[in-house]
C-alpha cells in the first residue's frame, strides 16, 4: 500500500491510523475536485466578464438560454465540491501534524501554499453557499468581489499545489490496481459514499434550473415556479422602496437619445407595436425559470430617439432610488435583438409589482443581475 511519506505511521495518536487513508484515496479525490473546481473557476469568470464586461469582451444574445447554463454549471460544481473538499480535507488533515513541520525551504513553500488553497477554497464553498442562500449577515463584505478575487487566489494555488502532487498522484494511480487488502472495501465504499453524497446534493439542487428536476430539489434555495406568476421574485417592490412610484399615475418613462427625448407613459408604452419572448430570468445564484414575456422592442424604443438600433448601447434605470442593480447597461448585441423587451406583461397578464410593474427590461443570455425592474429612464447612446 502507498502511504504519503508525511502520513504518520507509528507513534501519531491512534486517530490518524485509520486504514481508510491512502495517497490513492487522496489523489482520487484530488483529480474529483480539480474537475469540479476547474468548471467551476471558468463559469464563474465567464459570469464575471458578463457583468463587468472589459473593452474586448463581447458577450452574445444568443443562444438564449446559454448564461442560464453556465451558471447553472456554476452552482451545481460549486455545491458538488462540499463533500469532495471535505472527505479531501480527512483524508489529508493528519499531515498538519508531520514533524518537524519544516523540513527545507521548499517543503516550507509548499506548505504555505497548501494552506492558502485550503483557506481559498473553503471561503469559495462557504461563502457561494451562504450567498445562494442569501445569508448575507456573515459575510461583512461585497460577496461578488470577494468571491472573483479568492477565486483567483484559489486557482494559483490550486496550480502550484498539482505542479507539486502530480508525480505523487501518477505514482499513487500508475500501474495496476493496488492489492486487495482487508479494508480495500471499506476505502472503495467511502470513495462510493462521497460520490453519492455529491451526486444527491446535485439531483436536490439542481432543480433550481433544469425545469424537469424542480420536484426533487428540497435542497435548492429556490424553486423555479413558486412566486407571483410563476417565477420567483430576487427582491421586492416593497424591498426595493418602489411601491408609490411604480404604482403612481405620474409614472413616466423617459428614453432620451441623439435627436431628443420621449417621454411615455403606461398607456402610450401599451400603443406601441407590442411582442412576445418566451425568455428565462437567469439568476446568478444559480436559479432559472422561464417566463413569457411581451411588451415593446428595445430597438424600437432606440429608433423612436434617433438611435441606429444595430449599433447603439443603452444605458437602463429604475425608479429604485438606491442599490447595485438600479441600472444597468445593455450592450449593441442585446439591443438589436428583436427578442430584447420592455416588458408590460408576464405569462398573459400585467407584470407583478414585485416583476418589475409596470416595465422591466428582458433580454436574452443575460444575468438576473442586469434584467433591470420598474424601469424609468432608457438612454441611448451614440454607436461607440
Ligand atoms: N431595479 C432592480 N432590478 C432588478 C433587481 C434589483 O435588485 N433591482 N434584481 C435583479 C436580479 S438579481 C434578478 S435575479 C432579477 C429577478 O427578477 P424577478 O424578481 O422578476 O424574478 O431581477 C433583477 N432586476
Ligand atoms: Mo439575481
Amino acid at each position: 500500500m502507498v502511504r504519503h511519506p508525511d502520513t504518520p505511521m507509528t507513534g501519531g495518536p491512534a486517530v490518524f491510523r485509520s486504514r481508510l487513508r491512502s495517497v490513492r484515496l487522496t489523489a482520487l479525490l484530488g483529480i474529483a475536485l480539480g474537475v469540479t473546481f476547474g468548471i467551476c473557476f471558468l463559469t464563474g469568470l465567464v459570469s464575471h466578464l458578463v457583468q463587468h464586461p472589459p473593452g474586448w469582451f463581447r458577450w452574445p444574445s444568443r443562444p438564449v438560454g446559454l448564461y442560464r447554463f453556465t451558471q447553472g454549471l456554476h452552482v451545481v460544481t460549486g455545491l458538488a465540491t462540499v463533500p469532495l473538499l471535505g472527505a479531501k480535507l480527512w483524508s489529508v488533515y493528519p499531515r498538519l501534524f508531520t514533524w518537524p513541520p519544516i523540513r527545507s525551504i521548499a517543503h516550507a513553500a509548499e506548505r504555505v501554499s497548501v494552506a492558502v488553497l485550503v483557506a481559498a477554497a473553503l471561503f469559495q464553498v462557504v461563502g457561494g453557499v451562504l450567498n445562494i442562500a442569501r445569508w448575507y449577515a456573515p459575510m461583512p463584505f461585497f460577496f461578488t468581489a470577494g468571491h472573483y478575487w479568492v477565486a483567483w487566489l484559489a486557482a494559483g494555488a490550486l496550480l502550484v499545489h498539482i505542479g507539486v502532487q502530480l508525480p505523487v498522484v501518477r505514482a499513487a494511480l500508475a500501474g495496476p490496481a493496488p492489492e486487495p487488502e482487508p479494508d480495500a472495501m471499506s476505502r472503495r465504499r467511502l470513495l462510493g459514499g462521497v460520490a453519492a453524497a455529491a451526486g444527491l446534493i446535485t439531483l436536490t439542487t439542481a432543480g433550481q434550473t433544469v425545469r424537469p428536476l424542480s420536484g426533487l430539489a428540497v435542497l435548492a434555495p429556490r424553486r423555479p415556479d413558486i412566486g407571483p406568476q410563476g417565477v420567483p421574485v430576487n427582491k421586492t417592490a416593497d424591498h426595493a422602496g418602489v411601491r408609490t412610484l411604480a404604482l403612481s399615475p405620474s409614472y413616466r418613462l423617459v428614453v432620451t437619445g441623439p435627436t431628443g427625448r420621449t417621454t411615455l407613459d403606461l398607456a402610450a408604452l401599451q400603443n406601441l407595436a407590442q411582442y412576445t419572448a418566451e425568455l428565462p430570468i437567469a439568476c446568478v445564484e444559480g436559479w432559472s425559470a422561464t417566463g413569457r414575456w411581451s411588451g415593446v422592442r428595445l430597438r424600437d424604443l432606440v429608433a423612436l430617439v434617433g438611435g441606429d438600433p444595430e449599433r447603439a448601447s443603452v444605458e437602463v434605470e429604475s425608479l429604485e432610488p438606491a442599490g447595485r442593480y438600479r441600472a444597468s447597461a445593455v450592450a449593441p448585441p442585446h439591443v438589436r435583438d428583436p427578442l430584447t423587451l420592455v416588458a408590460l406583461r408576464l405569462n398573459g397578464e400585467p407584470l407583478h409589482l414585485d416583476h418589475g410593474y409596470p416595465a422591466r427590461l428582458i433580454a436574452p443570455n443575460r444575468p438576473g443581475v442586469l434584467q433591470t425592474k420598474w424601469l424609468t429612464r432608457i438612454a441611448v447612446g451614440e454607436p461607440g
